[in-house]
C-alpha cells in the first residue's frame, strides 16, 4: 500500500483523543476515517465518507474494531550502553546504594558502557528497546542523551538516535540532557561543567540538528535551579525548548523555573507543591508523570495528581525508560501504572500518551489526536472498550500499527 493513495476505514470506532468530541476517549461512532499522503484527511460520518469517497483508494474494514491515535513516548533514555541487572540485585541483597555508589555504580556506570560503545554498536544495542515500544504502538518517541557526558559521546548517542529514526517507521524527537549527573572528568566543580554543556556540548549539539529539546537533571544529587537556568538559557540561545526532571526526590522548585523559561514539560514532580502546580498551570507547561520510576525505586510520594487535575495542567504519561529507575520498555505498562499507582483514569491515561505526550514535545498541532490534518499515525485494537489498551499486560491486543497511513508489521 503507498502512502500516497487515499485510504478509507470504515466500520471502525474511533477514540479520536480530541477534546472537540466531548464523548469519554473523544469517541465518534459510525464515522470514517480518510487518510491521504500520511496526514488524515477527514473525518465523516460513515454514509457520507463512503459517498464522497467513491473509488479514489483502498477502503478498509476495521470490522468493529477501536483505533486510537499511536502512542508518543515523551520521555525515555532508550540510548545506552549495557545494563544494572547487577547493581538492582545487590540492592535486593541489602548492599546500601553509598556502597553501590562508591563502587561505581550508578549512572556513572552506564556512562562508562555508553562511551565504551560506538554509534553503531549503541544504536543495535538500543534497537530490541525501540522495537519493543513499537510493537505497542509507539509511532513516536523521545529520546534523550544524557549517558555520554563528553563533546563525543553526547553527540553519538544523539547520533544512534537519529539513526534509530532512520532505519525504522518511528518518529524520534532528540532531546539533550548532558546536564544529566557530572562526570568524573569535572568532579567536584560542577559548575565548570555546566560552562562546558553550556558553551561547547550545547551549541555543538544545536548546530549539528542533533537536539529540538535541552534537559536537566536538577535535583540534590543532580544539578541546582541557578545551573538548570544558565543550561536553559543556553538552549533559548541556541533556539532549543527546555523540559526538566524536577522534584522526582525533592522540591527545589525546578517547575518553577521550567514554567518561568516557557518550557515544555517538567517531569517526574512527586515533589510539586501547590505553587509549583500554579505555575505550570500558568504557563501550560506540562506535567510528565512517571510512575515506572516511582515503582521501580519503591517510592512513596506520589505526584499531586488531584491539584493538577483540579489547575487544568495537561498530564502526559511516559516509560522513562532507562537501565537504573525504569527497565521497562513498556508504553502500555506505564500506562497501567499510572492508574493504578497515581490514580489516573484509563481515559487520562490514553490522553497522557496521546495528545498530552504530544504537547509535551512540541507537537500538539500535528501529533496526538484524530482529527484532519493530523498525522495519519494510529492504531487499530481488537477491543470492546477503550479502557482494555491500559487493563491487562502481558497480551496486547494491538492488532494494526499504521504510521504515516501505512500499515507497518513490526518484527
Ligand atoms: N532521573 C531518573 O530517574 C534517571 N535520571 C534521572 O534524571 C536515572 C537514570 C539512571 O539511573 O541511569
Ligand atoms: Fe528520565
Amino acid at each position: 500500500m503507498s502512502s500516497c493513495s487515499d485510504t478509507l476505514w470504515i466500520n471502525a470506532r474511533l477514540a479520536t483523543c480530541d477534546a472537540a468530541n466531548p464523548a469519554p476517549y473523544g469517541a465518534l461512532l459510525d464515522h470514517a476515517l480518510w487518510l491521504r499522503d500520511g496526514h488524515i484527511h477527514a473525518i465523516l460520518p460513515q454514509q457520507q465518507a463512503q459517498a464522497e469517497f467513491a473509488a479514489r483508494g483502498t477502503v478498509i474494514d476495521a470490522r468493529g474494531a477501536w483505533i486510537t491515535p499511536g502512542f508518543i513516548d515523551c520521555h525515555t533514555h532508550l540510548v545506552y550502553g549495557g545494563n544494572r541487572a547487577a547493581e538492582w540485585e545487590k540492592r535486593l541483597n541489602g548492599v546500601p546504594y553509598q556502597q553501590i555508589a562508591a563502587e561505581g555504580g550508578g549512572i556513572l556506570s552506564t556512562v562508562r558502557a555508553t562511551r565504551r560503545l560506538d554509534e553503531d554498536e549503541l544504536a543495535l544495542a538500543s534497537l530490541p528497546r525501540l522495537k519493543a515500544l513499537m510493537k505497542e504502538g509507539v509511532t513516536t518517541v523521545e529520546i534523550k542523551s544524557g549517558y555520554g557526558l563528553t563533546l563525543a559521546d553526547e553527540l553519538k548517542q544523539l547520533r544512534a538516535a537519529k539513526r534509530l529514526a532512520a532505519a525504522l517507521p518511528v518518529e524520534v524527537a532528540t532531546t539533550l540532557l548532558a546536564a544529566h549527573a557530572l562526570p568524573p572528568e569535572f568532579a567536584g566543580d560542577a559548575d565548570a561543567y555546566i560552562d562546558h554543556v553550556c558553551e561547547v556540548i550545547l551549541p555543538a549539539a544545536a548546530q549539528e540538528g542533533l537536539a529540538e529539546a535541552v534537559d536537566v537533571f536538577c535535583e540534590g544529587v543532580g544539578f541546582s535551579v541557578a545551573q538548570s537556568r544558565r543550561v536553559f538559557a543556553a538552549a533559548h540561545a541556541h533556539g532549543l525548548r527546555c523540559k526538566g526532571h524536577v522534584e522526582q526526590l525533592s522540591n527545589l522548585h525546578g517547575a518553577a523555573l521550567v514554567a518561568e523559561c516557557g518550557g515544555l514539560s517538567a517531569d517526574h514532580i512527586e515533589y510539586l507543591d501547590q505553587d509549583g502546580v500554579a505555575a505550570l498551570a500558568a504557563a501550560g507547561t506540562v506535567a510528565v508523570l512517571l510512575p515506572g520510576a516511582y515503582y521501580f525505586l519503591r517510592e512513596t510520594r506520589q505526584p499531586p495528581v488531584a491539584a493538577l487535575r483540579a489547575a487544568g495542567v495537561t498530564m502526559a504519561v511516559a516509560s522513562d525508560l532507562n537501565p537504573g529507575t525504569s527497565p521497562f520498555a513498556s508504553i502500555r505498562l506505564a500506562m497501567n501504572q499510572a492508574c493504578v499507582l497515581f490514580g489516573l483514569t484509563p481515559e487520562e491515561a490514553l490522553y497522557g500518551t496521546t495528545r498530552a505526550a504530544a504537547a509535551a514535545l512540541g507537537r500538539g498541532h500535528s501529533h496526538g489526536r484524530l482529527a484532519a490534518g493530523m498525522v495519519a499515525d494510529l492504531l487499530l485494537w481488537d477491543i470492546e472498550h477503550p479502557a482494555e489498551i491500559v487493563y491487562g499486560l502481558g497480551t496486547n491486543p494491538l492488532a494494526q500499527r499504521v504510521f504515516r497511513g501505512v500499515i507497518q508489521h513490526i518484527d
